[in-house]
């Protein structure tokens, strides 16, 4: 069964747009899953903790016959060889890979929240999301088209 799943990027230590470049190579190499999109990267401000360097965002579109578990435990492991460290919530990382869709499923686990649960709050998201898809409706959320313009100016540039 193939699922359609979107992926937010995110890095601000240790050369981040190449960090991001590794990664969807990565990812495109996971068993049974392909990278079908890949938006611009976009330089960001930090959300929430606001004294750390900007990051580099990215989402990209993958197909691919896997469980959201496993997908899951695949992304931790990359997340773990690009060198992060787990410490506190919304730390300086060198790479952060997090599921927002997965076709329109909705699923609560105690590791993965489906549709990411902040996403919709967040520029650096929402902007190289819509960039991909046009068309995307979050589920209990709604259309992005209106998250796009609901949003604040958080200061997100393409790069
Ligand atoms: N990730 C966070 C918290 N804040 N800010 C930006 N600009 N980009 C991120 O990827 C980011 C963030 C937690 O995952
Ligand atoms: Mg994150
Ligand atoms: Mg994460």
């Amino acid at each position: 069964f193939m699922s359609k799943i979107y992926i937010a990027l995110g890095s601000n230590l240790d050369e981040p747009s190449e960090q991001i470049y590794k990664a969807i190579n990565l990812i495109d190499a996971i068993d049974d899953l392909s990278v079908t999109h890949i938006s611009s990267l976009y330089k960001t401000k930090p959300i929430g903790k606001i004294d750390q360097p900007d990051f580099i965002n990215a989402a990209i579109e993958v197909e691919g016959d896997i469980s959201p578990e496993n997908l899951h435990a695949a992304l931790q492991d990359i997340e773990t060889q690009a060198g992060r460290i787990r410490k506190e919530l919304n730390e300086p990382r060198t790479l952060d890979l997090d599921i927002l869709l997965i076709d329109d499923l909705i699923m609560k686990t105690k590791k993965l929240t489906v549709p990411h649960p902040r996403m919709h709050q967040r520029q650096f998201v929402i902007v190289p999301l819509f960039e991909i898809n046009q068309k995307l409706n979050i589920p209990g959320i709604g259309p992005i088209n209106k998250i796009l313009k609901s949003l604040p100016d958080q200061g997100v540039v393409k790069i």
